[in-house]
């Protein structure tokens, strides 16, 4: 393997729970304002997360009966309101960082690790994150942002690291993936990419046969210990994940 060159960042449920508290909650918003009565509560959204992305997941409801039959026109434009409902709550401020997020992603900048983005959801909902709980500065500091549709199949689908990884002009023996659900796992796997993932309450019983390292949550110093549920790499002074961590997983 070749040294860490390059760390690509799922976004939805790694760099901070969105899923339940913001997607969710906004495409409930924008079903009310449509008139429509379908609602995802918690568990159904876990259900539907199976399929990634926003309109794919509104096609699936609908096949399996959950939501209305409408038109793609119709959901294409009801996923737009639905993104707008979410750039609001995200500017509110209602979805911090999950711990751990902002040390790693500083100290893999200062240490000049080329930083990427490779995420299902859409743009408009990446730039929002990224303006309101990461910071302006990071529009510059990650080298590509591969988000949505510019790939036509999504996550489980490698091709959104695979665009990524072009874009940025590195190979996937010097990249590694961070990722919090299978779907997202299975994108970096068939890829050739080395994932650690960081799971969350919608993807702890999900299988991640294979994977590098697989923790709660990547931690911060000083706080308790990280849970730990696989260390392949037999990865040592695991209480939080450092750079040094993800740099053993490579060497
Ligand atoms: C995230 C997704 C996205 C979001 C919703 O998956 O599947 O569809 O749930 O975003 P991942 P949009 O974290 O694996 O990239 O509604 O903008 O699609
Ligand atoms: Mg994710």
């Amino acid at each position: 393997m070749a040294d860490l060159k390059c760390l690509l960042w799922d976004v939805d449920g790694t760099l901070a729970d969105t899923e339940r508290d913001g997607h969710r909650v906004a495409f409930n918003m924008a079903f009310a304002e449509a008139g429509m009565e379908r609602r995802w509560d918690v568990p159904t959204y876990g259900e539907l997360l199976q399929v990634t992305g926003g309109k794919e997941r509104m096609s699936f409801d609908i096949q399996r009966g959950g939501m209305p039959d409408i038109s793609d026109a119709e959901i294409a434009a009801l996923h737009g309101r639905k993104t707008m409902m979410y750039q609001q709550l995200i500017a509110e401020g209602r979805i911090p960082l999950r711990p751990g997020v902002r040390r790693l992603l500083e100290a893999a900048f200062t240490d000049g690790i080329l930083l990427g983005v490779a995420t299902t959801t859409t743009p408009a909902a990446l730039d929002a994150l990224i303006k309101h709980s990461l910071g302006q500065e990071w529009f510059e500091r990650f080298a590509v942002l591969a988000a949505g549709d510019i790939v036509p199949a999504k996550k489980p689908a490698p091709d959104i690291y695979e665009y990524a990884m072009q874009q940025l002009g590195v190979h996937a023996d010097q990249t590694l993936a961070l990722e919090d659900s299978g779907n997202g796992w299975l994108a970096a796997q068939a890829a050739g990419l080395r994932c650690v993932v960081t799971i969350n309450d919608y993807t702890r019983t999900q299988n991640f046969t294979g994977a590098d390292l697989v923790v709660a949550e990547f931690g911060e110093p000083g706080d308790g210990a990280i849970e730990v549920m696989q260390n392949p790499h037999q990865l040592e002074s695991l209480a939080c994940v450092g750079l040094g961590h993800l740099k053993a997983i490579m060497s």
